[in-house]
């Protein structure tokens, strides 16, 4: 047996081998539990709002968007069929027909091969024999075991009639698993939003009239004291400016700043997506574009009491949001999201991350929709993230400075865990 003071002096050796030091990152980086700071993942409680298994995960809109590259059947053909149905064909398709290349599909390789399941099968039998004898909770905790995310956070919309009425029930779930508030409709569809708002006894208008501002922030508290977000959250299109002369920006000055403001929450801004460029698609149908980088400058400067967390989908924004978080220590760069999560472009935004704001960002969320995307997504962007670390250590190596396996173990955690509850005073 190893013993402490042996093990202590092992903590503080100077990592000078670069094939040990390769060693112990990918070690460090494989094993830190991670908060999964943004996903979609609701717990079972949540019912037929919790996704899980081979019929959820082969029905995920990055497999359907795929599916229609190679098959000749319409979109009316596709949506008449059951999700059953749609996840045989998304099988024989993309994985029967076709080598599985894509990022989304080996993850599903993944997924199987983690589990001990044929990732050659001709059909789904065994798959779905495996996930509908599991027990949903002990398959969550196997599955967050597997994924080593000791925390998430979920994606809630106080919108969401299904969703909201689970709340209203006060529905008691795993700890684990933290709210995010999610602003989508108030900011992007404030005139389908009024509707709802006034079903849930609010007095708004179209026009932002009356007491609408006050209002709004009755109905945010509300929703805070019910879900306890870690943050409030929205996804804006590229063409998203701050300040501006439109509904949504009287929204964000009158009712979100503040909100944000007196609770103490951080407000996550997600930019640059399209969506609905291909309605035909359903939800598979968003795309991106690039967006301005100044607006998130703009809002920082603006709202030096607010924290931001921001997160762009588009690759040409990249460089330019490390710059303006070097210029703003109330904004923390997220994630590589969706369209961005391949390891080819998450390779290059760690590397330019960490070039650029070392240790000072969330390097990876999953965005998991389905329970069990969480081990491929996790998995697939630690082999990244450590080859990207271990290249910063060799190259300080190089200059001179050796790091210590305490050392890697404090940088990962920082980046996989302490960056975001700094952030989030509620994630304890
Ligand atoms: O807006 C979002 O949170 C996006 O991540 C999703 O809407 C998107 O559909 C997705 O799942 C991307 O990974
Ligand atoms: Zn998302």
């Amino acid at each position: 047996m190893i013993s402490l003071v042996e093990n202590q002096t092992a903590q503080t050796e100077l990592l000078t081998d670069s094939a040990k030091l390769l060693q112990h990152v990918e070690e460090v980086v494989n094993q830190m539990p991670a908060v999964d700071v943004h996903t979609h993942v609701l717990p079972p409680q949540f019912q037929s709002l919790f996704l899980y298994g081979i019929d959820d995960l082969l029905t995920y809109h990055y497999l359907i968007a795929e599916t229609f590259r190679s098959t000749e059947l319409s979109h009316a053909d596709f949506w008449a069929m059951t999700k059953t149905e749609r996840a045989d064909l998304v099988w024989q398709t993309l994985f029967v027909e076709n080598t599985p290349l894509s990022e989304a599909a080996r993850g599903i390789i993944t997924i199987l091969t983690a589990f001990d399941l044929d990732p050659r099968a001709p059909n789904l039998n065994e798959a779905r024999a495996f996930f509908a004898s599991q027990d949903p909770q002990q398959h969550v905790n196997r599955v967050l075991d597997m994924a080593r995310v000791s925390d998430l956070v979920m994606t809630n919309d106080p919108l969401h009639e299904q969703e909201t009425n689970l709340w209203e029930e006060n529905i008691s779930f795993d700890k684990r698993f933290h709210a995010s508030l999610r602003l989508d409709s108030i900011l992007n569809d404030w005139g389908n939003a009024v509707p709802l708002l006034s079903e849930q006894d609010f007095d708004v208008s179209v026009k932002l009239e009356g007491q609408t501002f006050n209002e709004v922030r009755r109905f945010l508290d509300k929703w805070i004291l019910k879900m306890s977000p870690v943050y409030l959250a929205v996804s804006l299109p590229a063409e998203f400016k701050y300040p501006d002369d439109d509904v949504r920006d009287r929204l964000f000055n009158e009712a979100i700043l503040p909100t944000a403001r007196e609770h103490g929450l951080p407000l996550a801004l997600m930019i640059g997506v399209r969506r609905g460029i291909n309605p035909a698609l359903r939800s598979a149908g968003d795309g991106m574009g690039r967006a301005d980088v100044s607006t998130v400058e703009r809002i920082s400067a603006r709202n030096p009491d607010v924290r931001f967390l921001a997160t762009f989908l588009s690759r040409e924004n990249q460089h330019e949001l490390c710059v303006a978080a070097r210029k703003f220590n109330n904004l923390m760069p997220f994630g590589c999201w969706w369209f961005l999560n391949n390891p080819s472009i998450v390779s290059e935004i760690t590397a330019e991350r960490l070039e650029l704001l070392g240790l000072s960002f969330v390097p990876q969320h999953s965005d998991a929709r389905v329970l069990e995307q969480l081990i491929y997504k996790w998995g697939h962007s630690r082999k990244v993230i450590a080859r990207q670390l271990f290249e910063m250590y060799e190259r300080l190596l190089a200059s001179g400075r050796a790091v210590t396996p305490k050392e890697i173990s404090r940088d990962v955690l920082r980046l996989f865990s302490e960056n975001f509850r700094a952030w989030t005073a509620n994630v304890r």
